[in-house]
């Protein structure tokens, strides 16, 4: 329903509610307090047609995926999260696995047949998967494949292999970005206020030295991604506070793409005990960032971990990307409960999901480069094309 006519038929909303609209409708900023007052008063159907009317405004019924896979080159991780479910402790490194340079390219060349886009590399931190290491790997991928786009690494790994490398954190992007690496994307982010990172993410990267690693890699030209874990231990002025300092780094840079809120699954992790928000608060949660985060181009629904059809409502509620095909590559979220335990889509079955749910499907690269438009033809030609 239009924003208008929904003010309209509604009368009895508190004058708080219709100054939150009249921004929207004005494309002005709203306030943290506001954005506080929507998390913790706001009514679904209002969040959600008031994140409908900003993504409406600028994608109209516009919804992006890309052909990507993902290359995990191990779950043995260093820290010790307590949300994650995927990562094995170094003294229990025979569970897990550690994949050599040679088993990353061969990963690599798995797909050289396909049309895909783009390399997501992302997994545990370990000693001898260093600044040296990482180089070495953008280089022969981009050997190998000059045009595949690598979204690489968070600051969770940069910080480390920087401080052990003995590098600022300037030189260190900048001989990755040499190597190759085109883009990084928006992992490690979970909540940046310490009260929280500390329980959950104690050891690693700080707030502050995530948003600097963006902020440095937007300075140097490569555009970046940014999460928000939410649903665990957090409260939601902990989810304002996130969201307020994303929103001023992308005011300093206009660095960031993409926000991408994940939400924390509980199976097989040390919160196991915490039960999983509900849809509600999930696509609560996606309007609300869609509304905030006026400086944002995109906010990305990543179906693994939210499940295919939650994806396909979050449409409705200020959500525009739904990631893309995967592979069956990534193994973050179906080791934390997720529905779906070997992610995959074909195109077609991505194209469909956006179809039949109103929306346009346009397949992009990482850049948000249109490859092709998929809502001027029929989907039987889909089949072909994908
Ligand atoms: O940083 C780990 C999260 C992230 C759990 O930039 C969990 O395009 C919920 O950042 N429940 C990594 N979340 C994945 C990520 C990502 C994924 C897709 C696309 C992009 C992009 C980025 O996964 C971690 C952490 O916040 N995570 N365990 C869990 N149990
Ligand atoms: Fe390691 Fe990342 Fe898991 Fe934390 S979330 S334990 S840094 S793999």
């Amino acid at each position: 329903m239009n924003l208008t006519n929904y003010l309209q038929i509604n009368p009895n909303l508190s004058d708080t509610d219709r100054e939150i609209a009249d921004k929207v409708i004005h494309q002005q900023r709203i306030t943290d307090e506001e954005c506080l007052y929507l998390y913790e008063e706001g009514d679904l159907s209002f969040v959600g047609v008031l994140a409908d009317a900003v993504r409406r405004a600028k994608h109209g019924q516009k919804t992006y995926f890309n052909r990507n896979f993902h290359l995990e080159p191990t779950n043995v991780c260093i820290y010790d999260c307590t949300f994650c479910s995927y990562s094995r402790k170094i003294k229990k490194r025979e569970d897990g696995w550690e994949l050599t340079l040679e088993e990353m390219l061969d990963a690599v060349k798995k797909y050289d047949n396909q049309p895909v886009t783009e390399v997501h590399i992302v997994g545990g931190v370990l000693p001898q998967y260093n600044y040296q290491f990482y180089q070495d790997l953008f280089r022969r991928i981009k050997e190998h494949r000059p045009e595949l786009h690598i979204k690489a690494l968070t600051p969770v790994e940069y910080h480390y292999i920087f401080k052990k490398g003995k590098v600022s954190y300037r030189e260190g992007l900048k001989a990755m970005i040499d190597a190759g690496l085109d883009s990084m994307p928006g992992g490690g982010a979970e909540i940046f206020h310490p009260e929280i990172r500390d329980q959950i993410a104690g050891g690693k990267c700080t707030g502050d030295e995530w948003l600097e690693i963006h902020e440095i890699s937007h300075e140097l030209g490569i555009r970046t991604n940014a999460t928000m874990l939410y649903g665990h231990i957090e409260k939601y002025w902990h989810r304002v506070d996130h969201l307020r300092q994303l929103r001023e780094l992308q005011d300093r840079t206009g660095g960031f793409q993409t926000y991408i809120p994940l939400k924390f699954r509980n199976k097989n992790n040390e919160l196991s005990h915490l039960e999983e928000v509900s849809v509600i608060e999930d696509l609560k949660n996606y309007a609300i960032g869609r509304i905030y985060l006026d400086n944002f181009d995109h906010v990305k629904a990543y179906w693994p971990m939210i499940g295919r059809k939650t994806a396909q409502l979050a449409l409705s509620y200020g959500v525009n990307d739904i990631d893309g095909t995967i592979d069956d590559t990534t193994k973050i979220y179906s080791m934390a409960g997720a529905e779906d335990q070997n992610p995959a889509m074909s195109t077609e079955q991505l194209v469909d999901l956006i179809a039949s749910a109103g929306f346009e499907a346009i397949e992009r690269d990482t850049l948000y480069n249109v490859i092709h438009d998929f809502s001027k033809e029929s989907l039987a030609g889909e089949a072909e094309i994908a």
